[in-house]
C-alpha cells in the first residue's frame, strides 16, 4: 500500500478543543524490528466517550503502510482521509471493543527523527508531540491516556538490548537468531510518552531507596565506548531523585528508570515514562572532553527530564496549547534544582543572572518579533514551532512569579493541591494557577488570580516605567510606577499584567541600604531591605518616609518579573548600585546598564564615521575595582566583566546595524583588554592553578574568570602586535591548548586564540582536531568555534562554506548541522549580516537543504531572521529578498512554511 501523507497545513485553534469521541484503555504493541521494514501490530481496546455525540473514529497516521484492520477479530470497513484512518462501522453501544491494526514503516529512511528511526544502528523513538502517528494509527493527542504493553522482537546479535517503558515482564530467544522482550508500563500515559530503544548498548546502573522505602533501579545506557563518560549523568540523576523528594515531597514512582543517549536527536532530551531518551550531548561527560558548561547542562537537563515524571507525565497537558503547563513548570523546577545545589548565596545569584541573561537575549527578542505569541498560544499550524523560549523560559518566569507572590511554602502547598486534584489526568495551565491560588487564600496571588492569568493569554514584554521625586526637607521619596506593553502580532493592546516588583533603596551618598518606611495602599510585603510591591494597575505611586539621604532605587531585584525597567538612571546612580547594592542581581545589572548606555550612545551618535567611542576612565576603574575586589566571587566577576551581547544591544535599538554594533562592542572589549592588561594578568595568575579538575561552582567560577582573562590578554596582544610589540600571551594560550588537563581550560585557550585572530589559531585548531577527531561532541565544538568566530575581515562566511565541505560535516546529524550553520546564522551576528547579503544566501540554501531531510531542524534555522524588520539598510532588503525567495518555493514543509509566513506578515 502507498505511504500516506497529511495534505495541506491547517491552523489549529485552542478555542476548537473538543474532548475525544473515543477513549483508548489498553494498547498492546508488537514490533518486529527491521531497519528497512518494521512490522507493527497494534491491538487496542477502545470505547466510546459517553460525553460526546456518536461519530466516526479518526485515527492519526503519517508515513505508514497499512496492511490490515480488524474490529473484534473480524474485518471492518475503513477509509483513509488525508492520512487519517476513518472507521465508521464500529459497535454503537458503550462496551469496549478491540481494534487490531497492522502496519509497516521504514525506520532507516526516517530522517525527520520523529517516530521510529535508526541512529548508528540503534532503533530509537521520539514521539512528542505528534510522532507516535508515524509508528501506528492512534488518537495522537495528549488527553487520551492508555496502558501500554510492548513486545519487541529483533536480531539478537545486532540488537542485544531491547527497551521500552515500564517493567520488563518477559524476555527470551526466538527462532532465527532473534530474541524478544515484553515491557509493561503500569501507568496510563498519552502516546507522546511512548518509547522504545533497541541496539548494542552498555549500561551503568545504581540502586537507590526512596523515602517510601522502595528500591529503584537507575540505569544509563550508552554505546559501549562511552560508558566511562556516564558517571556525572548518574550522579546528576541521583541528585535529582533526592531533590524532588526533599523540596516537593515527590518520590520516584517507578521500579526502573532508564536514560539512553543517542547521537541523532532533534532537541536536548525527552521525558518518556521510565525511558528518557537524551541527546548524547546531555549525558556524556569527562573532564577531558566536556566543559564546565557541558557538566552544568547535563545536570540541569537530567534534572529537567526527571522532574517531568511528575510535572508532565503524572499530570499532563489537555492539548498542546497547554504545553507550558509542563514545560514552564518543569523549567522552573530545574532552575530551582540548580540553585539549591549551590551552597553559597552568591552562587545562587550567579545562577539566576545566567538564566535571566538567556531569557532576555532569546525570549525578549522573540516577544519583540513577528513570531511573538502568548505563553499559551491560541493557534498553530505546526506545534513543533511552539517549543519556544516563550513557552519554556517565560513560562518558567510565570511560575516563579506565582512562587514570589505566595512564598516558598505557599507554593509547595499549591503543588500539593495540584497533585491532589489532578494526578493521573490531562489538564490546563489555568488548572495549575487555580491550584496554587486556592492553596493560598487571601494571598497576593489569590486576590488577583484572574488578572494574573493574563500572563498566559497576552504576548509581549511589559515595560515598567519609573519616575521618582525626593524631598530632602520632608525626607520623603516618591516612586511612580506605570506599565505598558508594546503591540504584538494580533494584539493591539494589553490589559495590565500583575507585576511583582521587588525593590530597595540605596543611599546615593553613603551607599547604605536605606531602611524602608513605605506609606501606601499598594499591596506588598517587606523582606529585609527589600519591599515586594504588586503593580496590577496601569500605574501607581509609592511614598517612603524618613528617607535621610537621596536614594537610588534598586528596581526589580532578582528580576522579580519578566519585564523591562525604564528609569533614567544617571551614571552616578549606576556606579552607586554597582558598588553597593545588596542585591547581587541588580549589582550586576548596574554594570550591564553602564556598558549598554555607552554602547547605545555611541551606536546612535549618528556620525556614521566609524567612530567606535572611548570608554570613560571611570567605567574602566569600576571594572578594575570589580575584578580586583577581594570579597566578590570569580564567577560573579566573570559575569560583570562580560559585556552585554550584540544580540542584547540590538534589542535596545529601533534600527539595528549589526556591523556597527559589532564594531562598537569590539572596540569596548579592546579597551577593556588594554586598559586592564595588568589586572587581567593578575586575574589569570591568581585563578589559574586550581589543583586538579573539580566540577563545583567555585572551581567553575575560577576557570571562567581565568578564561575571560586569557581572552582579553590575547586580544590585547593583537593590538600590541599591531604596534610591533612581542606579546607572550598567544604563546601561553597555545601552550595551554596543548597541556590543559581539562576541556574547559583547553577550549578557553583555543577560543582566545581563534577570536583574537592570532596566527597561532590555525595550528592550534589543527592540533585540536587531530587530538579529538574520534570524539563527535568535541568535534561539534571545533566546528562551532570556527563558525562562531569573531569576524575580522569578512572571512567567516568563506570559512563556513569550507566547513560545510569538510568530510566530517553532515546535515543529517542535527548536532553537527547546528554546530556549523546555527553557530553562524543565529549566534554570530557580526559575521552573518553582511552588506553583500552572502550570509542570507547561505541561510536560504541551508534551510532548503535541511528541510528536505528534517523540517523541525530547518524551522529552527528560519528563526535566524525573526527580527529582519528592525535591520538597517542594506541588511533589511537583503534579508527580505532571502525570505521572499524562500517563501516562493513550492514544496516547503509546513514547519518552515508557517514560520516564513509569520515572519513576513505585516
Ligand atoms: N518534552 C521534550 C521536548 C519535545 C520537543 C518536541 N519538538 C523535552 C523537554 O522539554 O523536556
Ligand atoms: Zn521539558
Amino acid at each position: 500500500m502507498l505511504p500516506t501523507h497529511p495534505s495541506a497545513a491547517r491552523a489549529i485553534h485552542r478555542a476548537d478543543y473538543r474532548p475525544p469521541a473515543f477513549w483508548i484503555d489498553t494498547v498492546a504493541l508488537t514490533f518486529d524490528l527491521d531497519p528497512a521494514k518494521t512490522r507493527v501490530l497494534n491491538r487496542m481496546t477502545l470505547r466510546r466517550n459517553p460525553a460526546v455525540a456518536a461519530q466516526a473514529l479518526r485515527l492519526d497516521g503519517e508515513d505508514l503502510s497499512l496492511v490490515r484492520v480488524l474490529c473484534n477479530g473480524a474485518g471492518t470497513s475503513f477509509r483513509l482521509e488525508e492520512g487519517v484512518l476513518v472507521l465508521e462501522k464500529l459497535p454503537s453501544d458503550d462496551k469496549p471493543f478491540e481494534l487490531e491494526i497492522f502496519t509497516t514503516c521504514t525506520p532507516v529512511d526516517n530522517t525527520r527523527l520523529m517516530g521510529l528511526y535508526v541512529s548508528q544502528d540503534t532503533f530509537t523513538t521520539q514521539c512528542e508531540p505528534e510522532g507516535f502517528r508515524r509508528i501506528t494509527y492512534f488518537l495522537d493527542r495528549p488527553d487520551v491516556m492508555a496502558r501500554f504493553t510492548v513486545t519487541l522482537r529483533a536480531d539478537r546479535d545486532r540488537y542485544p538490548v531491547l527497551l521500552s517503558n515500564g517493567n520488563l515482564v518477559d524476555s527470551g530467544p526466538l527462532d532465527g537468531n532473534r530474541h524478544m522482550a515484553t515491557w509493561e508500563d503500569p501507568f496510563r500515559k498519552p502516546c507522546y510518552l511512548f518509547a522504545l530503544v533497541a541496539g548494542k548498548l552498555a549500561c551503568r546502573e545504581q540502586r537507590v531507596v526512596s523515602r517510601t522505602g522502595k528500591e529503584h533501579l537507575l540505569q544509563v545506557y550508552v554505546r559501549p565506548a562511552d560508558i566511562e563518560k556516564t558517571e556525572h549523568a548518574m550522579q546528576s540523576l541521583c541528585k535529582s531523585v533526592v531533590w524532588d523528594e526533599s523540596r516537593f515531597g515527590l518520590s520516584l514512582d517507578l521500579e526502573r528508570y532508564m536514560i539512553v543517549a543517542t547521537s541523532d536527536f532533534n532537541m536536548g532530551a525527552m521525558e518518556n515514562k521510565g525511558l528518557n531518551i537524551f541527546n548524547s550531548k546531555y549525558v556524556l561527560a569527562a573532564r577531558a572532553t566536556a566543559t564546565d558548561a557541558d557538566f552544568a547542562n547535563i545536570e540541569r537537563v537530567i534534572g529537567h527530564e526527571y522532574f517531568h515524571n511528575w510535572t508532565g507525565n503524572r499530570i499532563t497537558c489537555r492539548d498542546w496549547f497547554q504545553l507550558s503547563l509542563k514545560e514552564g513548570l518543569t523549567v522552573f523546577r530545574d532552575q530551582e534544582f540548580s540553585m539549591d545545589l549551590c551552597a553559597q548565596p552568591s552562587a545562587r545569584a550567579v545562577q539566576r543572572i545566567s538564566e535571566v541573561r538567556d531569557l532576555r537575549t532569546v525570549q525578549f527578542a522573540e516577544d519583540a518579533s513577528p513570531v511573538a505569541h502568548p505563553v499559551r498560544p491560541d493557534s498553530y499550524v505546526e506545534i513543533n514551532n511552539f517549543y519556544t523560549a516563550t513557552v519554556y523560559e517565560k513560562g518558567a518566569e510565570v511560575v516563579r512569579m506565582m512562587q514570589t507572590l505566595v512564598g516558598r511554602e505557599g507554593f509547595a502547598a499549591g503543588m500539593r493541591l495540584y497533585f491532589e486534584r489532578h494526578d493521573g489526568s490531562a489538564v490546563t495551565c489555568e488548572d495549575f494557577l487555580r491550584a496554587v491560588s486556592d492553596a493560598n487564600p487571601g494571598s497576593l496571588l489569590a486576590t488577583r488570580c484572574a488578572a494574573f492569568e493574563r500572563w498566559y493569554s497576552q504576548a509581549g514584554t511589559p515595560r515598567i516605567v519609573v519616575s521618582d521625586h525626593y524631598d530632602p526637607d520632608a525626607a520623603t521619596y516618591t516612586l511612580h510606577l506605570a506599565q505598558n506593553c508594546p503591540q504584538c502580532p494580533g494584539q493591539a493592546t494589553a490589559a495590565p499584567f500583575v507585576l511583582p516588583i521587588a525593590l530597595g533603596l540605596v543611599g546615593a551618598r553613603t551607599g547604605a541600604a536605606l531602611p524602608l518606611h513605605p506609606q501606601s495602599e499598594i499591596p506588598g510585603r517587606q523582606d529585609g531591605d527589600s519591599l515586594l510591591v504588586v503593580l496590577d494597575q496601569s500605574q501607581c505611586s509609592l511614598r517612603f518616609e524618613q528617607v535621610q539621604e537621596p536614594p537610588v532605587p534598586s528596581l526589580l531585584r532578582g528580576f522579580s518579573a519578566p519585564a523591562i525597567v525604564q528609569y533614567a538612571y544617571s551614571d552616578d546612580q549606576l556606579y552607586t548600585l554597582l558598588a553597593n547594592d545588596t542585591d547581587p542581581f541588580n549589582r550586576w545589572e548596574a554594570g550591564q546598564r553602564l556598558a549598554l548606555q555607552h554602547a547605545v550612545a555611541v551606536i546612535t551618535s549618528g556620525t556614521g564615521t566609524g567612530d567606535t567611542g572611548a570608554l570613560s576612565g571611570r567605567f574602566l576603574d569600576a571594572m578594575r575595582g570589580v575584578l580586583r575586589h577581594p570579597g566578590l566571587d570569580p564567577a560573579f566577576k566573570d559575569l560583570v566583566l562580560t559585556l552585554p551581547s550584540e544580540a542584547y544591544i540590538s534589542e535596545q535599538l529601533d534600527v539595528v546595524d549589526p556591523q556597527r554594533i559589532h564594531a562598537v562592542r569590539e572596540a569596548m572589549r579592546t579597551q577593556l583588554a588594554t586598559a586592564l592588561q595588568e589586572d587581567w594578568q593578575w586575574a589569570y595568575e591568581q585563578h589559574g592553578d586550581n589543583g586538579g579538575y573539580r566540577f563545583d561552582p567555585v572551581s567553575c567560577g575560577r576557570r571562567a574568570l581565568c578564561g575571560l582573562a586569557l581572552a582579553y590578554l590575547c586580544l590585547a596582544a593583537e593590538v600590541e602586535q599591531a604596534m610591533q610589540a612581542h606579546p607572550v600571551w598567544p604563546g601561553k594560550a597555545y601552550q595551554r591548548c596543548k597541556d590543559a588537563d581539562n576541556m574547559t581550560d583547553r577550549f578557553h585557550a583555543l577560543s582566545a586564540l581563534v577570536h583574537s585572530g592570532n596566527a597561532l589559531a590555525q595550528p592550534a585548531l589543527a592540533r585540536f582536531y587531530e587530538q579529538f577527531r574520534s570524539e563527535e561532541l568535541v568535534i561539534d565544538k571545533w566546528f562551532a568555534l570556527q563558525a562562531g568566530c569573531n569576524d575580522r575581515g569578512g572571512q567567516v562566511l568563506s570559512a563556513v562554506r569550507k566547513l560545510l565541505q569538510h568530510p566530517d560535516f553532515t546535515l543529517r546529524n542535527p548536532n553537527r548541522a547546528r554546530s556549523v550553520i546555527f553557530s553562524y546564522c543565529l549566534h554570530n551576528p557580526g559575521a552573518f549580516h553582511r552588506v553583500d547579503a552572502g550570509g542570507y544566501v547561505l541561510w536560504g540554501e541551508q534551510v532548503l537543504a535541511i528541510d528536505a531531510i528534517n523540517p523541525q531542524v530547518a524551522a529552527r534555522l528560519v528563526r535566524a531572521m525573526d527580527n529582519w524588520k528592525k535591520l538597517a539598510q542594506p541588511y533589511r532588503d537583503g534579508a527580505f529578498d532571502a525570505l521572499s525567495r524562500l517563501a516562493g518555493k513550492a514544496d516547503l514543509s509546513k514547519d518552515v512554511r508557517e514560520l516564513v509566513t509569520r515572519v513576513l506578515a505585516d
